[in-house]
């Protein structure tokens, strides 16, 4: 009988709207069109034509696309998680970008913002011509972004900042920093051009995964900023950690995008490939494997669509988002590095997408909150005790 797809195993599909479906067949023709046939180049180069890509994946209508007004195109979560999906189907740095700008820069704005900050930023970040990062993270302050160092002043009616921003996705890239700051009356968010002197975005080379997107340094040294690039809506830790619910969500969706280019490397190579005279597919191991894999695709796509309804209906909450990103990723990598057995040596290289994939879910595993530090947000909600410290 003809193989189906893993994805048309548990007739996922029929859970998606039209519009939704639309929109995830325009985000893959363009991925396959476009960035697909560069991406090995982009990772084995460590280097990517950001501004193009940001003006592409704007074209697209993807940056920001679940928020309202300002040239956003106002989608349902739903439809932005299959975007992202399709996207790191492609490479993890390209969803990167896109979850970056659109659920941290822009949403720092969308939910924080003046009237006169949105209006001056957010157009032109969805349209891809500005290019937006967000620094939270610093060298001695990762898991626990309340250790944060970086200090923002006043002086009259300005604010003078000092501090270093560390791993910062787009950073060397961006036109605006959405910068995090201890100040007397709790954290705050700055909206930071670049350009602006004593502020510096060197990039962190030498990376051996999500090599194709950019990832930087911010250095602030007496950076002075007027009282109006203060985000009047953020006060405390909630201001930054509101943001990464929204990306977070994205990587819900997204990390099951790699995963299933690498099943379906996996299952297409297991068919041509022969061993012991007969093809690597036909063999017990090589089907356990592959059913084990396309059993969690499809667990993890019912929970990130469960996720994306709830959001839809405005119910989700960073549990229940933790639950999505600690199980999706987890799964994703299990699933990149299970496949990279099935390739062989072939593996190994850049020819098939699945150790670059496998090697980009590392970060991610990383970034937008550990997988520990999401067990610890789920134990917490299970037992009533933070375990954090
Ligand atoms: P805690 O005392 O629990 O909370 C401080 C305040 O924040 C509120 N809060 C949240 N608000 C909204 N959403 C959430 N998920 C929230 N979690 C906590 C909380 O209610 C409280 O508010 P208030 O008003 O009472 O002050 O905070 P804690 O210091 O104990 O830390 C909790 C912990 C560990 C869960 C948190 O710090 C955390 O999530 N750490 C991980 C940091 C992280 O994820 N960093 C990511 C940086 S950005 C990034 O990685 C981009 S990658 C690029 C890409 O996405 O592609
Ligand atoms: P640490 O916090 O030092 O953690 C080290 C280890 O300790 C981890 O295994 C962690 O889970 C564990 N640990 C921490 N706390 C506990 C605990 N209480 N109990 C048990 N174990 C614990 N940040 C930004 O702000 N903006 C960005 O755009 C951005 N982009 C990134 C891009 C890339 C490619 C990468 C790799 C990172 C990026 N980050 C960004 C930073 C990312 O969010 C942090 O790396 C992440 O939050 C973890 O912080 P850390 O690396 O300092 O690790």
């Amino acid at each position: 009988s003809s193989p189906v797809h893993p994805f048309d195993l548990l007739a996922i599909d029929g859970l998606l709207t039209d519009e939704e479906r639309e929109i995830r067949a325009t985000v893959r023709a363009l991925a396959d069109r476009e960035l697909r046939p560069h991406v090995a180049g982009w990772f084995e180069s460590g280097e990517i034509p950001a501004r193009e890509l940001a003006r592409t994946l704007g074209g697209l209508g993807v940056l920001g696309m679940h928020l309202d007004g300002y040239g956003c195109a106002g989608t349902s979560a739903v439809a932005y998680g299959l975007a992202c999906l399709e996207l790191e189907a492609v490479d993890s740095g390209l969803r990167s970008l896109v979850s970056v700008q659109g659920s941290l820069a822009m949403y720092a704005i969308w939910k924080y913002g003046s009237e006169e900050q949105k209006q001056q930023w957010l157009p032109g970040m969805a349209a891809g011509e500005t290019i937006g990062c967000f620094g939270l993270t610093e060298p001695d302050a990762g898991s626990d972004p309340g250790a944060m160092r970086t200090r923002a002043k006043k002086d009259g009616d300005d604010w003078i900042l000092d501090g270093t921003k560390m791993w910062i996705t787009n950073g060397s890239v961006a036109d605006v920093a959405v910068v995090w700051a201890r100040t007397d009356e709790g954290v705050r968010g700055f909206l930071v051009p670049a350009g602006t002197p004593g502020f510096s975005a060197p990039e962190i080379k030498q990376k051996l995964s999500l090599r194709a997107s950019v990832t930087s340094e911010l250095v602030l040294e007496g950076v002075r900023l007027p009282a109006d690039a203060m985000l009047p809506g953020a006060r405390g830790l909630s201001g930054p950690l509101g943001c990464l619910n929204e990306a977070r969500f994205g990587i819900v969706f997204g990390a099951l995008g790699a995963a299933r280019d690498c099943l379906e490397t996996a299952i297409s190579y297991a068919g041509d490939r022969v061993v012991f005279e007969r093809s690597l597919a036909s063999y017990q191991l090589t089907q356990q494997k592959l059913a084990d894999m396309a059993v969690e695709l499809g667990k993890g796509m019912l929970l990130a669509l469960h996720l994306g309804r709830l959001k839809d209906a405005g119910r989700l909450t960073p549990e229940q988002v933790s639950v999505g990103k600690l199980n999706n990723v987890r799964e994703a990598i299990e699933i990149a590095r299970q496949c990279r057995t099935i390739l062989g040596a072939n593996g190994i290289t850049l020819e098939y997408p699945v150790m670059r994939h496998a090697n980009n879910l590392e970060s991610v595993l990383t970034y937008e909150g550990t997988s520990e530090v999401h067990s610890l947000v789920v134990g917490k909600a299970l037992t009533g005790e933070a375990a954090f410290r």
